[in-house]
């Protein structure tokens, strides 16, 4: 098992939240549904949060490190406004096509204050995984991706809160250690600086005994499509959800807002947990998901996706 093989399933885990959490935001499709064993019917596309999570993944396979002029001209590149982006993002991307410097546009959004959407951490997830038991190397590289678009505290720390839980999933895999959820809390809180994402996730380690819905109440699920309304949520799953990929979604979709994007979130840090193992993320959800884009893994490939379905 190489970084590079933790990263991409992060990737898995995250494309596969997305795609699926975006179709509980357009189809009638319900939890219940799915607790059944009816999941929604193929394809399901991925959304922005894939799309970008890709690039970064591409720059690390490329070039092992994020290059920020690199990343962002890759992200321009790779824009599709159908993809369903944020509307500062959408623009910020345009901007850069035509030629704006990503530091000018990022630095210019939201009259000056810049972007605190939850895009930052959203894509973040794969890069903290290939940084798997260095989290400081994880947090700095996050805040690298996070600038190239969102410049406001809550959205870079945002990114940095997931990547390190990622950095801290992946390494747990690798030492068949897994953490306590206050412990990987813990060491996420250890990475940031006082700011709304820091004491959302404070107040979700006061909540580890709560249901779905109340921390969902408690934190935000999302439905702001900005980071603090996302990050420590989100991170709530992943903490308590560790070990089971698919119980880790059904939170997320229990919770509603921003579906596809705490999913995503959950996705990424819990799938490079898990991977495709027993109880990781499930084969017939693989299946159905669109297929990434320039993946160089062979696919359908044996013990891609776990056999439970
Ligand atoms: P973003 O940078 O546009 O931020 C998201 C939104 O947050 C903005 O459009 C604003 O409404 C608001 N916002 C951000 N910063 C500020 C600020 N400083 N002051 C006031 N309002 C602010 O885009 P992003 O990349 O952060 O967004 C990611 C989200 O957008 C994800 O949920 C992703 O899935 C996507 N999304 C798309 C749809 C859709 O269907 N098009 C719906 C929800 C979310
Ligand atoms: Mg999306
Ligand atoms: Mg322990
Ligand atoms: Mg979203």
């Amino acid at each position: 098992m190489t970084m590079l093989d933790l990263c991409y399933d992060s990737l898995d885990g995250l494309s596969a939240g997305d795609a699926l959490g975006a179709r509980f935001l357009v189809s009638g499709h319900d939890l219940p549904d799915l607790l059944d064993g009816r999941l929604p019917a193929a394809p399901w596309p991925w959304t922005d949060d894939t799309e970008m999570a890709c690039s970064i993944v591409d720059e690390l396979r490329l070039h092992t490190d994020i290059d920020q002029d690199r990343l962002a001209a890759r992200f321009a590149e790779q824009f599709d406004p159908y993809r369903g982006y944020g509307g500062g993002t959408a623009v910020l991307l345009r901007q850069i096509r035509e030629g704006v410097g990503w530091r000018e546009a990022a630095g210019a959004a939201f009259g000056g204050r810049g972007s605190m959407g939850n895009g930052a951490a959203m894509r973040v997830a794969p890069l903290g995984a290939f940084h798997a038991g260095d989290s400081r190397t994880a947090a700095l590289e996050a805040m690298r991706s996070a600038e190239v678009t969102h410049t406001h505290p809550d959205a870079i720390l945002g990114a940095v809160a997931v990547a390190v839980a990622a950095a801290e999933a992946g390494w747990a895999r690798l030492t068949h250690h897994r953490p306590e959820p206050d412990e990987l809390l813990d060491v996420v809180l250890a990475h940031l600086i006082d700011c709304r994402v820091r004491s959302g996730i404070v107040r979700a380690g006061r909540l580890l005994g709560a249901s779905v819905a109340e921390a969902a109440y408690e934190l935000g699920n999302g439905a702001l499509i900005l980071a603090h309304d996302t990050v420590p949520f989100a991170l709530w799953v992943a903490a308590t959800r560790l070990a089971d990929y698919r119980a880790a979604i059904h939170a997320c979709i229990e919770a509603g807002g921003d579906v596809d994007t705490t999913s995503a979130i959950v996705g990424g840090i819990v799938g490079a947990y898990t991977g495709t193992g027993p109880n990781g993320i499930p084969a017939a959800w693989l299946r159905r998901r669109e297929p990434l884009p320039g993946d160089p893994r062979p696919f359908p490939g044996p013990g891609r996706g776990s056999v439970d379905g």
